[in-house]
């Protein structure tokens, strides 16, 4: 047995020794890679901050997003309407969600599929209602509030990622959902109050077995003074995509906005997702200050207004968010 190892090995050797050799004499070639198209990855066109601050204007003149009330219905169906508009397939999905004050809320989780034909997926979400009162106010506490960032940034985000895509096609699919009553919940409870659409949506997915290989959740995406931590749940349940999405934040020169430092979880929608359907979803969400209120001066204020949003921000994460979205894709040179 020893004799068969020696000469096997005395044997490669030899041909490792000899083959560059046989090459240049015209002896045996290396087999050649199997013909394909050349492939170019797709650059990710600009994202209009224009436009996005538009979809956050729009959101906020119908008035605050609170379930069962007017400029909720209206709202969710100019959502549908704009998907639609863009090439998107919608499902509304319709339910009924109990707030914690006892009131049954009509609710509806928006579904816009960019190419629902193809099984490779990335999933893009974000909370689209605004909290029914200004709890952390001084003035008018139980006020609904405007929910320009709280709300609205993320929604005006998506919004713009699918008019880009309409222009912009990719060989990719990709699913934007807006989550309904995310924000209605008790400050002083349980987390079981908060996030009812996502709760929701995770045990009656639009699709069975439906597993994205990718998820982000966008939220308090638009303000001035917007710092992106590394949230800790995402962490746990993705940390390559937050990397990822750092890393690219940063070689596009929006460092000053995405921190590569790891901070305590939140409770958001990305945790029911996650829980409830297994799907490792990462959040992005604005907590520029440390300690009791993270989210900022205007979080669950009236302050939280059209003048608190920053073009500047929509910009950092959108473009972010579609450098992540088109580096996916890889298309034929033409
Ligand atoms: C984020 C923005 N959230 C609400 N508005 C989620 C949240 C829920 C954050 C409970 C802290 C506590
Ligand atoms: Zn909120």
């Amino acid at each position: 047995m020893a004799y068969v190892l020696i000469g096997a090995l005395l044997v490669s050797t030899v041909f490792a020794v000899i083959q560059p050799f046989l090459m240049s004499i015209g002896g045996p070639k290396p087999t050649p890679p199997p013909p394909t198209e050349p492939i170019v990855k797709v650059e990710a066109p600009p994202f209009n901050a224009d436009s996005a601050f538009v979809f956050v204007q729009k959101q906020v003149a119908f008035g605050p997003r609170v379930p069962n009330t007017p400029a909720h219905q209206k709202c969710s169906a100019w959502f549908a309407n704009e998907f639609k508009r863009y090439g998107l397939s919608v499902i509304s999905q319709k339910f009924e969600a109990t707030h914690f004050k006892g009131t049954q809320f009509n609710a509806v989780n928006i579904i816009a599929q960019y190419r629902p034909e193809l099984p490779r997926r990335i999933l893009l979400a974000a909370h689209w209602d605004s909290r029914f009162q200004a709890d952390k106010d001084d003035k008018n506490k139980t006020a609904p509030i405007d929910g320009a960032d709280d709300g609205g940034s993320g929604a005006a985000v998506l919004l713009e990622i699918a008019r880009t895509l309409a222009a912009h096609p990719i060989d990719q699919g990709v699913d934007l959902i807006l989550f309904d009553v995310e924000d209605q919940g008790d400050d002083n409870g349980e987390p079981e109050t908060w996030c009812l659409g996502s709760q929701y949506w995770a045990k009656h997915l639009h699709k069975a077995g439906y597993m994205p290989y990718s998820s982000v959740l966008l939220d308090m995406v638009g303000a001035k003074d917007a710092r992106f931590m590394k949230e800790g749940i995402s962490m746990q349940v993705a940390p390559q995509t937050v990397d990822k999405i750092w890393a690219l934040a940063s070689s596009l020169g929006y460092s000053s906005y995405f921190i590569p430092e790891t901070r305590s979880g939140i409770t958001d929608d990305h945790v029911f997702v996650a829980r409830e359907a297994s799907i490792p979803m990462i959040d992005i969400i604005s907590t520029p200050n440390e300690g009791d209120d993270p989210f900022g001066r205007h979080h669950h204020r009236h302050s939280d207004n059209m003048s608190v949003i920053d073009k500047n921000t929509l910009k950092a994460v959108g473009q972010t968010m579609l450098a992540f979205l088109y580096g996916f894709s890889q298309s034929p040179k033409s």
